[in-house]
């Protein structure tokens, strides 16, 4: 736990553009003052500090992302490493695997679960999707690309917020068609006979369709200020903001979730430019033809 506090510290700390030290360890209190080289550092402190390396200098960790086949809450992270050019495994858990041996074996019974070793500190898993989010934002930003950097960090919490907030209002009329008793339906009946009947469906398309009318609309504007003019959630750059939008929209626009039309996104001419933009971007263009790609050879 410490080691992984630790880690991350020292991680938020030496992503500052800004900050004229370098600090190895919280441990030894080993700083270094920055280089004006990149690569080069100066020793300004009487402690040696030739066996210390800056993160640059240290392997890229190895990541292992596991998650079900499907896009889910794991697509997010993944497009973050994308972007960030880091290298990592992608596993794909089987439902079959997942009921008869993984899911017992997870801190909270559910995936995506990110492993992290070969970095110097200690192997770890980081549950939760938007820990893992945050985390990968924070190694890309130390190797280069800055998806979570300090100078816009406010700006990347407010608007991971933002998305947060349009996908749990959302979550609730997704659930109410798959597990309607997650959100109080049939807890007095028989969920079993309740499910899949013309009340349930009357239900779910009643919930969806008020949503979309209601609640996604004025969504849709947030986003829409935020990207005018030809710009990403926090800016000119793209961050982990971003990458958790953008699987929600695909989501939206996959055709595949009842009451929710097809043209969600399209129908919105400022958010179809920010949707195709983020799909422009090289990392993004390449994943998504390797994604096609694997799915026609299954
Ligand atoms: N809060 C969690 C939610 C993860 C979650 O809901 N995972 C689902 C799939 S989308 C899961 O593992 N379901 C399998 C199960 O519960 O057995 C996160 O953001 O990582």
């Amino acid at each position: 736990m410490y080691e992984i506090a630790h880690h991350k510290l020292l991680d938020r700390v030496n992503s500052r553009r800004d900050a004229h030290w370098k600090v190895d360890s919280f441990d030894s209190f080993i700083i270094r003052r920055r280089a004006t080289t990149t690569r080069e550092t100066t020793t300004t402190t009487t402690t040696t500090t030739t066996t210390t390396r800056r993160p640059s200098d240290m392997a890229t960790p190895t990541l292992r992302l596991r998650y079900f086949n499907i896009e889910g809450p794991a697509e997010k992270s993944r497009l973050a490493l994308r972007l960030g050019k880091i290298p990592f495994e992608d596993v794909r858990v089987s439902f079959d695997d997942w009921r008869s041996s993984v899911k017992a074996t997870t801190p909270y019974g559910q995936l995506p679960l990110l492993d992290v070793g070969g970095d110097g500190a200690e192997t770890r898993t980081i549950a939760q999707s938007d820990a893992i989010l945050r985390y990968c934002g924070r190694l890309a930003t130390s190797r280069g690309v800055a998806l979570y950097d300090d100078a816009r960090a406010d700006a990347v919490d407010e608007a991971l917020a933002l998305v947060e907030e349009m996908w749990s209002t959302w979550y609730v009329n997704l659930l109410v068609g798959m597990d309607p008793r997650k959100i109080g339906h049939c807890v007095e009946e028989d969920a079993e006979t309740f499910k899949g009947s013309s009340a349930h469906d009357e239900v779910t398309k009643r919930m969806r369709e008020r949503w979309m009318r209601e609640e996604y609309p004025r969504y849709v504007g947030f986003i829409e200020q935020r990207v005018r003019g030809g710009k990403f959630m926090c800016g000119d750059a793209v961050s982990i903001a971003d990458c958790a939008l953008i699987p929600l929209l695909r989501r939206f626009t996959s055709g595949q979730l009842d009451h929710v039309p097809k043209d969600a996104v399209s129908s919105h001419p400022e958010l179809q430019a920010y949707f195709d933009r983020f799909h422009a971007l090289p990392e993004v263009k390449a994943w998504y033809a390797e994604r096609e790609a694997a799915k026609a050879a299954a």
